[in-house]
């Protein structure tokens, strides 16, 4: 009888040794699962911080966006030379196509997203006050990293060919831009950057241009125009969503044989490359095709290509996905 209550006991004993371990395995488990919704948790709570920031910049863009949009324009300060009627005055076809390739210009040098823009002088033979404040704050911001390099030519800072960079390196450019527009635009109480705290301002590269970095540490970047990409602000539809800086289809594309390039409604891109720290979305890394004339090519807003042949903007969800982006999830 002993020895039968001594061999339960030890099998009991066993068991028990047996459940411990599933009990410390379980609460492994559960431990684990709890650092895996903790980091769950805070990559949402960067998310969700990564779209405020961004739905700050799209109202501010955008509500200069619309300004600019609807400014009223002298077709003299085109850089179109007009065919006159009998009469001597301008036709009015050319007029208003003037009249478009103006506002372009003038959409170039309002919301810069690359070096080139803020470097090249306007075509219109002015150059708007937003411009000048850029290049201005250019200045101090690169005098400001590079104390020792005075005086500091245009050339210095943009580089001979602004498409490579001078000390302005064209590194994260589309955010530096965003940041230059956002520190130029202000209201009765002040400077547009006082929405933004210092640890959501960074330089990332080092060039002393600053950039507005996401929860991720990463810059916020700006395409002016994204021709590529399909969302539910800019549906791609020259039918349902016509260019409405265009209202009289002065644009030449409009009456070509192919219904394909028809001008469609644009606005500006604001996005951040989410958790993996990467934009997926394509920007302007280069000019492809050559245009037609009398298109100049800085002021096309469907020209534009990335360096691999795609339309700015297109996103490549096969390898990034998670950007985050003002057009779809951010109301
Ligand atoms: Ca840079
Ligand atoms: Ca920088
Ligand atoms: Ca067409
Ligand atoms: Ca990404």
């Amino acid at each position: 009888m002993n020895g039968r209550t001594t061999r339960e006991r030890g099998a009991r004993h066993g068991f028990t040794l047996l459940e411990m371990l599933m009990v410390i395995a379980i609460i492994a488990t559960l431990a684990g699962m709890l650092v895996v919704m903790l980091a769950d948790a805070q990559q949402e709570s960067n998310r969700e911080r990564t779209r405020s920031q961004i739905r700050r910049i799209d109202a501010i863009v955008l509500d200069h966006w619309e300004e600019v949009g609807s400014r009223p324009l002298s077709i003299s300060s085109s850089n179109i030379a007009f065919d006159l009627n009998t009469n001597g005055t301008v036709e009015l076809a050319e007029a208003r196509l003037g009249r478009l390739l103006a506002l372009r210009e003038l959409l170039r040098m309002e919301f810069p997203d690359r070096i080139a823009d803020v470097a090249v002088n306007s075509t219109l033979g002015t150059v708007s006050s937003s411009l000048l404040s850029y290049r201005i704050r250019t200045r101090i911001q690169i005098q400001n990293r590079n104390p020792l390099v005075v005086p500091l030519n245009d050339v210095d800072i943009y580089g001979a060919d602004p498409n490579v960079g001078g000390l302005w390196t064209t590194n994260f450019q589309e955010a530096e831009c965003l940041y230059l527009i956002l520190s130029s635009r202000t209201d009765e109480d002040g400077n547009m950057l006082r929405f933004f705290s210092p640890t959501e301002i960074g330089d990332v590269d080092g060039d002393g241009m600053f950039e507005i970095l996401d929860q991720w540490g990463q810059p916020i970047n700006f395409i002016r125009w994204a021709p590529g990409f399909q969302s539910l602000r800019q549906d791609l539809s020259p039918i349902t969503s016509p260019d409405p800086l265009d209202p009289f289809k002065a644009d030449l594309r409009w009456h070509n044989a192919s219904a394909l390039d028809d001008p469609v409604a644009l606005f500006p891109l604001i996005f951040s490359g989410g958790p993996d720290g990467s934009p997926g979305i394509g920007l302007k890394n280069a000019l492809v095709a050559p245009l037609p004339t009398p298109y100049p090519a800085i002021d096309d807003p469907y020209s534009w290509q990335t360096s691999l042949g795609d339309p700015v903007g297109t996103i490549d969800f096969s390898l990034h996905g998670d950007d985050l982006v003002n057009h779809n999830d951010i109301r």
